[in-house]
């Protein structure tokens, strides 16, 4: 028997960076425990860490390139795969045009060391307009409010955590999700911190989460009218004479246009859309802007709706305006050793409107189209048709507004090819699946989330274990791809020379960073708190905030439509249907995990009891949930814990499909909330899939007649 060894890395599941010990002997893993000395996580990890573990022993995770072949699938060689995939490729584009091939990029490459750096490469070698990402489907709006008012979509700004008075958390649950777009393990216990200090937390959102129920209140809103919300709490603190801009006085321009706009909603007139009362958002107002210190803060339930725009400048406009910006316990700018905006050139502003998508004219963002619209684009002939995709780590099919429509349109593709590491609802469509190696037989380095992270640290983890001669990494995936796109020879450039390159010229350099320093320290290397650094972060050209770019302005009629409901949606559809993530799930694809699935079927509707009562239904019941794309049989849970009118469905499921390869998962199949939401949904001022308050009806099954025989 070999000995026990000690092997630490960073778990890259999610944002939250954990750093964990993983304990094993040979091939085999022993246990995976919190790294301590890890100087970001702090000896935090959540349930899911433990699948790293599943995820490399799973007999059905594809190690080796597979070929359609009639019904099923036969194992091809990796030459043979990369040379059928560059000659059809180019096949395709020489007959219809570059933009004819589509790339469609999940979300575990934001966790992907390699592909990180090497996407880019990619993109140039295919050389089509046609890309789209989970990131439409996400966060598209936070980089929408960096680019104009910043200059820069990837100058974000997150919640200082650690040192804040007054936390607003509104849309987002912390406590589940161990924090987007403010990377932090450990949420739980740096919310019960604050207060513990003497600070206060306030949650904003239609359920009454696991993060409000640790909170100091919990405000219920109704679905989408956030942005209302954010307008009365601005029209409070100004006409309270709370404006105080602090150290940024001389470089904000915009102020009175923020001031004209918010005149309008005061909290009287929003009070009955938001479902929250004057007063209280009158207090909430002048509360924030008294604290000491205080942040506002708001992820997918501000960002996956129809006012996700608006929301991402309002709650950075509420912090600039109290002061609260780029200073300890507000929001901050974090400094990666490993920086995104090395490159950004001041003055020049990600590719923003350049383009609108050809079927339903909406915007061009940093180099894609809104997912919303790929099924348009691939259905609609004409010019610039979709004819192939790549799909790279995601997961569409469950994954996009109005799903069940990508499915089809895979099917009418000529050539699709995914590179992914599951037989799943996407990849079933692909003509040649490119398997990765993933988790505990990777590099990592977290490339895009130290961007968003509580404090500045940096850490570079090893392969646990080597891959087989016969498998490849996502980068050289990539990498074989490129070559195969263009007939040009691999360049031998390594992600580990770029990151090396990278750490030496970065900001940390005189600190003496390097890849050589991350190997000699495997826990990661503390680079201390949170700084203000407002300018050396800014890249508009005149080097000032934008407080009130006019596409917000633009947008505001639109806002002023939204106090009055839709009364004939409302007759149709009168429930708001929200998602919901859960502790033991990510995303589409952490299934076949048993471990992670066990127990009873969390896809649950979750239902206030009054609208059970006023429905006739009760728990455990099925019911139909009809929307106006389509319609689910879903068991009912009710559940207090979600205000009247609005109901839950878990994001992530439907492993329903045949033909896939996750049997583990297909135990547990629930049903995919996208086949619920309606691809028309969207912001149309960022693009992004307006999931959050979907309009739904709910039909009570009748129980069978039974025909008695006489
Ligand atoms: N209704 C509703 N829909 C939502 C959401 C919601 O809240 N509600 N959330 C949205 C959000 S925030 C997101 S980020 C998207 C996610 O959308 P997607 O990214 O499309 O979906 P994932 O489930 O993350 O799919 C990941 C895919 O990558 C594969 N994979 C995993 N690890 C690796 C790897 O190391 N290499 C490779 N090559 N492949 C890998 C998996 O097998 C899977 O096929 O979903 C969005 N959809
Ligand atoms: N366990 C687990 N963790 C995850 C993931 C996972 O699948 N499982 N996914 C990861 C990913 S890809 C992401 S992007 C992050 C997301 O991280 P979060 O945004 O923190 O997670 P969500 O659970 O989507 O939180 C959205 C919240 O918005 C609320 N909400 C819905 N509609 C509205 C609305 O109109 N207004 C307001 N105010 N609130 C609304 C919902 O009730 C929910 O509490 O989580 C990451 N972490
Ligand atoms: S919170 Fe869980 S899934 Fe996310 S990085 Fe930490 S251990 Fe991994
Ligand atoms: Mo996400």
């Amino acid at each position: 028997m070999s000995e026990i060894k000690t092997h630490y890395r960073t778990c890259n599941i999610c944002e939250a960076m954990c750093g964990i010990e993983v304990k094993y002997q040979g091939e085999e893993v022993i246990s995976i425990k919190p790294d301590k000395e890890d100087p970001f996580s702090r000896g935090h990890i959540c349930p899911k860490a433990v699948a790293l573990q599943d995820f490399y022993q799973d007999p059905e995770r594809l190690k080796k390139p597979l070929r359609k072949k009639g019904e099923g699938w036969e194992e091809i060689s990796w030459v043979e795969a990369f040379d059928e995939i560059g000659a059809k490729m180019r096949q395709v584009q020489t007959q219809y045009g570059s933009d004819s091939v589509g790339i469609y990029l999940g979300n575990p490459n934001a966790h992907n060391f390699g592909n990180a750096i090497f996407l880019p490469q990619f993109f140039k070698a295919l050389g089509s307009k046609s890309r789209f990402s989970s990131a439409s489907a996400d966060q598209l709006p936070h980089h929408v409010a960096a680019n104009y008012m910043f200059g820069a979509g990837m100058a974000i700004s997150v919640p200082d955590i650690n040192r804040t008075d007054f936390m607003l958390i509104i849309g987002g649950n912390p406590v589940v999700s161990n924090g987007s777009m403010m990377s932090g393990a450990g949420m739980p216990g740096r919310i019960k911190d604050i207060q513990k200090r003497g600070g206060r937390v306030v949650v904003v959102d239609p359920r009454r989460t696991e993060t409000a129920k640790i909170a100091s209140d919990h405000y219920f809103i109704r679905p989408e009218k956030d942005a209302l919300f954010l307008m009365a709490m601005i029209h409070t603190v100004i006409k309270e004479g709370q404006i105080k801009l602090g150290h940024l006085a001389e470089m904000i321009d915009g102020v009175e246009a923020v001031v004209s706009v918010a005149e309008h909603f005061s909290p009287e007139t929003v009070s009955e859309a938001v479902g929250i009362m004057a007063s209280d958002i009158r207090q909430l107002a002048l509360d924030f802007a008294n604290a000491p210190s205080a942040v506002c803060y708001g992820r997918m339930g501000v960002s996956t709706q129809s006012f996700g725009g608006l929301c991402q400048w309002l709650m950075l406009v509420l912090n600039i305006l109290t002061g609260n910006f780029d200073r300890e316990g507000g929001a901050m700018f974090p400094q990666p050793a490993f920086d995104l905006l090395r490159t950004v050139q001041p003055g020049k502003p990600s590719s923003y409107g350049r383009f609108e998508s050809r079927v339903s004219d909406l915007p061009f963002f940093n180099g894609e189209f809104p997912i919303a619209t790929l099924a348009d684009e691939i259905e609609t002939e004409g010019e610039g048709q979709i004819r192939a995709m790549f799909t790279i780590a995601g997961n569409p099919v469950l994954s996009a507004p109005n799903g069940d429509r990508l499915d089809k349109a895979f099917e009418q593709l000529d050539f699709m090819v995914s590179v992914d590491i599951y037989l799943n609802e996407t990849t079933k469509h692909a003509d040649i699946i490119l398997p990765a190696t993933t988790g505990l037989e990777v590099a990592h380095y977290d490339v895009f989330f130290n961007s968003f992270a509580v404090s500045n640290t940096a850490k570079y983890s090893s392969p646990l274990f080597e891959k087989k001669e016969y498998q490849k990494h996502d980068w050289e995936i990539l990498k074989g791809l490129i070559s195969a796109l263009t007939g040009k020879p691999d360049n031998g450039i390594t992600p580990q020379s770029i990151l090396d390159d990278t750490l030496r010229s970065g900001h940390y350099k005189k600190q003496g960073m390097s890849l050589q320093r991350l190997l000699d320290n495997p826990h990661g290397v503390d680079l201390g708190p949170l700084q203000p650094c407002i300018s050396e972060r800014l890249r508009t050209g005149d080097g000032r905030i934008q407080l009130a770019p006019d596409i917000y302005l633009q947008d505001i009629p639109r806002l002023q439509a939204a106090i009055n409901d839709d009364a004939e949606i409302k007759k149709q559809f009168p429930f708001d249907m929200i998602s919901r993530r859960l502790v033991r799930n990510h995303n589409t694809w952490t299934h076949n995990s048993y471990r992670l699935i066990k127990g009873k079927n969390p896809v649950t509707l979750q239902l206030h009891s009054s609208d059970a009562k006023a429905l006739g239904v009760e728990a455990g019941q099925t019911v139909i949930v009809r929307s106006a794309t389509g319609q689910v049989d879903i068991e009912v849970e009710i559940n207090d814990d979600i205000f009247p009118g609005v109901v839950s469905i878990p994001q992530g499921w439907g492993h329903n499909h045949k033909k896939t390869a996750m049997s583990v998962a297909a135990k547990q199949p629930g049903i995919s909330i996208n086949s619920l939401t309606d691809d028309r949904r969207v912001d149309p001022l960022t693009g992004n899939a307006a999931f959050n308050g979907t309009p739904v009806a709910i039909e009570v099954v009748e129980a069978e007649m039974t025909t008695l025989a006489i």
